[in-house]
Formats: structure tokens, sequence, C-alpha cells
């Protein structure tokens, strides 16, 4: 931990951001505009944070391109020509990369620079954030823009050290590729990673085994080549297209509000309207399709049935299909993944699905991967889709905490606590963008990005010119809107699935709702009415020390 109060500092910073991916880049731009002396470290040799380390195969947004895109600039919307539907991981980070010189960001971002500490000093008012290199740097304030799926989670198998193959994880994927051409491949994890590498892998093996523990519900994505007209179309009213966005729970505009339920229809009706949904492609459109699919089981029921069918008629083999078909989660209470040619995939003769639900993973072998109940594996090539340590794993991996004695990782023992997902009470003048509690990852995610900074940015401004010297959460805010968002994710059926958004992936990690699932219109207007009433929830002081509890 870096000594708060002497020695020797690098920098000295208005914000320091910690980050250098969509977040991070937006943040300089943002605060730079306002004449703040702004800086970004980001650990990666290349921005672009989560579109830099994903580059397994087939990785690509599962959001429209169109969509999935910064607004702050209409030049830049307009100017930027996506080539198909959905982008992919390389044409994400080609754009990511433009931006970045379009608008001079590179001199305030740092490459190859983790920062491993964050301490408030009470008494300077200010961060002193540590590098891994031994770096130091003093700043006002603190902007955490590392990700909610930036730490890659490895499953603790025994003997993974031994194996004499080669493996990979999907969050950490070489820059050069991988061949896997003529191998014995096995593929762990069927998430949205292992759903878009699978069928691009079994292309390529010469054997494919893919250990599914948990199946989840995949949507056909429906990629094509941009369609000239639709983007034309798109392009000319893009500005009134995003307001548009901002006023709908996913940040996504472009779907007709759902004013059925699920239940008030016939079956026949109901089926066809799954079916339209199902060949017009896309997760957003499905679950749109009436208004009560994620708070309704009997409703969503059908909803996942309709689903479970369209497996049981594409893959041939009755075993494999039944195993496919999710049965323990209402479909979209998990991230619902968007692929192209899945199910299909395990048509092919070199594609086997095994299920290691009922007989688990026991061990990794010098040549392949054993079973508990003693199944061995020979493999040349092991991919782990294992996702990550969702939400907290970034901000947990840091040392962030004060000169009188507050620890991040200790305040979120029992889960994340925060105030609007921006702040946690305690840690003056840290702000996070997109965390938990905050509906971020359930949205199109450069939107509440945008949403973010530009409060965020709001509030430094305001701060400046009233003379304000610190931010910090009430215990009372942060543990009201915690109340919230597990009150208003109870009324959904999201807490029926074992997913990320739990923290169920993470052995002892606990069990609590992260991200805020009452929709981002919501949750915008919240937050700035908040800003409004002169950031109620927050203290705000003009001394630099303490003040009160
Ligand atoms: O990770 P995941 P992901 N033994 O956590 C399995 C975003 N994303 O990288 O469900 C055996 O979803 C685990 O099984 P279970 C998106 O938000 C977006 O795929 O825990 N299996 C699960 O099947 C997404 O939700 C895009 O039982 C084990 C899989 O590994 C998020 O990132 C693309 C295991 C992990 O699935 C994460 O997706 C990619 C074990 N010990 C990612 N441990 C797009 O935009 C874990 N698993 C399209």
């Amino acid at each position: 931990m870096p000594d708060a109060s002497h020695g020797p500092v690098a920098r000295q910073l208005d914000v320091a951001i910690v980050g250098g991916g969509l977040a991070g880049l937006y943040a300089i731009h943002r605060l730079r505009s306002q004449g703040l002396r702004v800086r970004a470290y980001e650990a990666g040799s290349g921005v672009g944070g989560t579109w830099f380390w994903n580059r397994y195969p087939g990785a690509r947004c599962d959001v429209e391109s169109l969509e999935y895109s910064y607004s702050f600039s209409d030049e830049l919307q307009q100017e930027w020509q996506w080539p198909e539907r959905y982008g992919t991981q390389p044409e994400i980070l080609r754009y990511i990369n433009h931006v970045a010189d379009r608008f001079d960001l590179r001199r305030d971002v740092q490459l190859n620079t983790r920062i491993v500490a964050a301490v408030f000093d009470e008494a300077a008012n200010q961060w002193l954030l540590e590098t891994a290199d031994g770096e130091k740097i003093e700043a006002r304030y603190c902007v955490m823009a590392a990700g909610n799926l930036s730490t890659p989670r490895v499953p603790d198998f025994p003997g993974l050290g031994s194996f004499r193959g080669k493996w990979y994880h999907s969050g950490l994927w070489p820059h050069a590729g991988v061949d896997f051409t003529g191998l014995r491949v096995g593929v762990i994890g069927t998430g949205s990673s292992g759903v878009q590498m699978i069928p691009i892998i079994a292309r390529q093996a010469r054997h494919l085994h893919v250990f599914q523990r948990t199946a989840n519900f995949s949507l056909p994505a429906r990629n094509a080549p941009m369609d000239p007209v639709r983007e034309r179309n798109h392009k000319a009213e893009y500005p009134a297209r995003r307001r548009a966005a901002a006023d709908t729970p996913f940040a996504i505009a472009g779907h007709a509000k759902p004013t059925k339920s699920a239940l008030d229809v016939a079956e026949a009706e109901r089926n066809a309207a799954y079916e339209a949904k199902w060949q017009e492609g896309g997760s957003i459109s499905y679950l749109y399709a009436y208004t009560d699919l994620l708070v309704n089981k009997q409703s969503n029921d059908t909803a996942s049935e309709f689903v479970r069918n369209k497996i049981r008629a594409t893959v041939k083999d009755k075993r494999t299909a039944e195993l496919l078909a999710p049965k323990d989660h209402p479909i979209g209470t998990k991230r619902l993944c968007l692929d192209t040619d899945y199910y299909e995939t395990y048509n092919r003769p070199n594609v086997e699905l095994i299920d290691v639900r009922s007989d688990p993973i026991a061990a990794i072998t010098s040549t392949g991967l054993r079973t508990e109940g003693g199944q061995t594996f020979e493999l040349d090539a092991i991919v782990f889709a294992t996702g990550f340590d969702a939400m907290t794993g970034a901000l947990r991996e840091i040392d962030v905490r004060t000169s009188t004695g507050a620890v991040l990782r200790d305040h979120w023992e029992g889960g994340p606590l925060t105030y609007l997902g921006l702040m946690m009470s305690g840690f003056p003048n840290m702000f996070v963008v997109t965390g938990p509690g905050s509906p971020g990852v359930k949205t199109q995610m450069i939107a509440s990005i945008e949403q973010h900074v530009d409060w965020i940015a709001d509030c430094i401004g305001h701060m400046r010119r009233e003379g304000f010297e610190r931010i910090e959460a009430s215990s009372q805010a942060e543990l009201d809107w915690v109340h919230h968002v597990n009150t208003v994710a109870d009324s959904t059926l999201y807490p029926l699935a074992n997913s990320w958004y739990m923290g169920a992936n993470i052995p002892g990690k606990p069990r609590v709702f992260m991200p805020y699932v009452g929709g981002f219109d919501r949750y915008k207007r919240h937050c700035d009415t908040i800003a409004a009433r002169g950031y109620e929830g927050f203290k705000l002081s003009k001394q630099k020390t303490r003040v009160g509890p």
C-alpha cells in the first residue's frame, strides 16, 4: 500500500482514471473539456478494455453496431461506417482506436500500467494511486473505469500446471490468434463467450469436446452485412434515436414497447409472435415480445419453452438436444446469448457435448481432463470460456482504502455497497463508472458509460463552481439504494438464476444481486433528479477535512 503521508510523487492530477477502455476514454474527453488535468492508467498495451482483451474466435457484440457506439459526437456517429449488423471484436477495437486518435486522447493514456493501490489521504484531501511499477500519482478525484467483466477467471482445477498442451482463457486471448486446425480441443463453459467461439472452433478442430455445466438460452443473431438503406435512415435521425434510446429500459431504441402480457393471448398467436422475433434476431426484441416475460414465471415459461422447442428441432441427437435445452432458469434471467449456428454445430460429427453438471470436472491431467466419475478426455488444447469475477472483481483487485482505515474490500465483504453504483460511503471523491448498483451491464453499455461519465463530470463541475472540496455518499443513502436495488430485483425473475449478476459463478462470493434492473430510463431520471436537488444523499463539503458522520 502506498504511504499516504510522504515520498516522491510522480504526477499531480485533478482526476486519475483507472482504465483505458470505452469508459476511460470518454472520461478523458469529457473531463479534459472542463479544463481538468486528467490521465488514464491502462494495464493493457493498447486502449479498448474488453475489446482489447477478448479476441477469441467469433467475439462480437450482441448489441447492434448502430446502437453500440458513442453518441457524444454527431460527427463521429455520422462518419463511422459499421460493415455488419453486429460489430466484430476487431472492428470495434478499430473504432475505439479511431476515437482515441480523432479526439487526441492517447496523450492522456498511460498504457502497460496497472494500478495496484488507491489510498485517500484524509489530511491532504486527495487520492494517492500506486502502479505495479511503484509510480505514484496524486489526484483530487479518482474515477474507476476498470470494467465489469475484466477479471478473467480460470476455475481452480488441480493439475492445470501439468497439462502438456496449450490452454487459453477467452478474456486473455493471444494477439496472434490461435489455429486449432487438426487439434483435439476442449471448451469449458457455455456462456456468451463459449456460444460464440464453439461454432468457429468446431470448423477447425479435429474433435471438439464442449464441457457444459449449465445450458444457456441462445437466440440467433441473424448477423448480416449492414443494409445501406437502414444505415442511411438511422443516421438521418441519429440524435432523435439516441434520445429515444435513453427513454427505454435497455437504452436501445427501435423496439416497439410491448402492451400485453404473454398470458393475454392465445397460444397460436403467442408462438407466432415468438417466431417473428426469432426470425428477426436479437435478444432485446425477443424479451420485448410481452410486458411480463421478466416478471411473471408463467409468462416466461411460454417464451422459454418456445426456445427449448427450437433447440429440439435443430439438434438431431435427442439426448444432446435435451442437455442443451435450459431448464434451470427462466429465459433472460442469465445473460441471453446471441449466436450464429450454435445449436447446428452439435450436428457435426466432430463435436461432442459433455455434461459436467452430472459428472463434474475433477482435474486437468498432463494429457487432457478427468471427471469425478472417472471419464478421461485426451486434449491438445483447452479453452476456458469460464467467465469473469464480474462487477466487483476489478475494484477488489486494487487495494482501495483511506488513511483513516476504511478498506473497500471490507466495505464490500457482504456484497457491493454503493450509492447509485457511482460512489461508496467512506471513500470521498472516488467515482465508479457503471459500478454495481447501476444498470450498466443490463443495458447498451456505451449509453450507460456516457450517462455516468456525464453525471460525474457535471458533479465535479458543480463542485468547482461552488467551491466544494469533497463529495461522499452518505451511509444512509447507500443503504437505502442497496435496499432499493434488491427490492427491484426481487420483483423480477432475475434472482431465480445462478448468474454472474448474483456472483454465483465465483465460489465463496457473496450472493447479492448486483445490477440495478429497474431500467436505464428510470435510473437516469433518478440520477438527474438527485443532481438537481443539490446531490441529495451525498455529503458535500467546502472543507478539505472530514466533517461529521
Ligand atoms: O462467461 P459466463 P462469458 N466447470 O460467466 C462455466 C459478456 N459477453 O465469458 O453457468 C464447468 O457467462 C459456466 O457454467 P455455470 C456478457 O455480458 C458478451 O461467456 O456457472 N463450467 C458458464 O457456462 C456475458 O454474460 C458478449 O454453471 C464452468 C461459463 O463457464 C459475460 O460477458 C460475448 C466452471 C461462463 O459463462 C460473461 O460471458 C462474451 C466449472 N468449474 C461475453 N466455471 C457479447 O457481447 C464456470 N463454468 C456477445
